[in-house]
């Protein structure tokens, strides 16, 4: 592989149990048969210190203040960017499971500023491209029951989800969102066309930074 072609920096988002871990799992291992370099992460990333206190907090054994969890997310985002920079430079396409989208939409939900909230990710790495699996909530509920993590809650959800819907319609030029009920290789063949398209296109484009 040429080393001066970049790799993409791929972000799935959408609501708790919307099936984007299965979708990011597929595209994952499709992209490694094809012999692309590719990396799968995801945020929270548990297994940082500041992880372990996110994971804490998530699973309500440890309380902080709305302002604090919000910039310890933000931090854990910042432990990584300079990896996730190392890896897309060197040619490696990143794969992320929830991003600084998850970070506004999650927090705005719980009464936070929108501006306050985003500028700490403000210079962050910014991804080629954002699958949203979309699903109505009350509909996911159903279909699915939510765990015991603390904002798998349907009142919640149902904010998070505009929240997100908002961004689609702001960020479209970068966004692609998808009916999360449709079946998992529908969806895995509509991602894929997407993908296929989005390495060549982004290898010779400088990285770009949230602003
Ligand atoms: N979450 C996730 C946030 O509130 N802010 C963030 O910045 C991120 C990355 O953490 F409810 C929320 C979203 C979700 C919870 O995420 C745990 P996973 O994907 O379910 O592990
Ligand atoms: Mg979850």
């Amino acid at each position: 592989m040429e080393s001066n072609k970049r790799g993409a920096f791929i972000v799935f988002e959408g609501c708790d149990r919307v099936g984007k871990s299965t979708q990011s799992n597929k595209l994952f291992k499709l992209l490694k048969d094809k012999d692309v370099a590719v990396k799968h992460i995801n945020f929270p990333d548990r297994s940082t210190i500041i992880g372990d206190l996110i994971n804490r907090f998530l699973k309500n054994t440890q309380d902080l203040s709305n302002e604090v969890i919000h910039l310890l997310f933000s931090a854990n985002r910042w432990e990584r960017v300079n990896s996730i920079q190392e890896d897309l430079l060197a040619g490696t396409t990143v794969i992320c499971d929830r991003y600084a989208y998850s970070g506004v939409v999650y927090s705005v939900a719980k009464g936070l500023d929108m501006d306050w909230c985003w500028a700490p990710d403000r210079g962050l790495l910014k991804p080629d491209a954002v699958f949203y699996l979309k699903a109505n909530p009350d509909q996911l509920a159903s279909r699915c029951n939510f765990g015991t993590e603390r904002y798998e809650k349907l009142e919640l959800q149902r904010k998070v989800s505009e929240l997100f819907d908002d961004f689609n319609e702001r960020e479209s030029s970068y966004w692609h969102q998808f009916d999360a009920f449709e079946t998992e290789q529908e969806l895995h063949s509509q991602i894929s066309t997407i993908v296929e398209k989005l390495l060549p296109q982004v290898a010779d484009k400088p990285l770009e930074k949230l602003t």
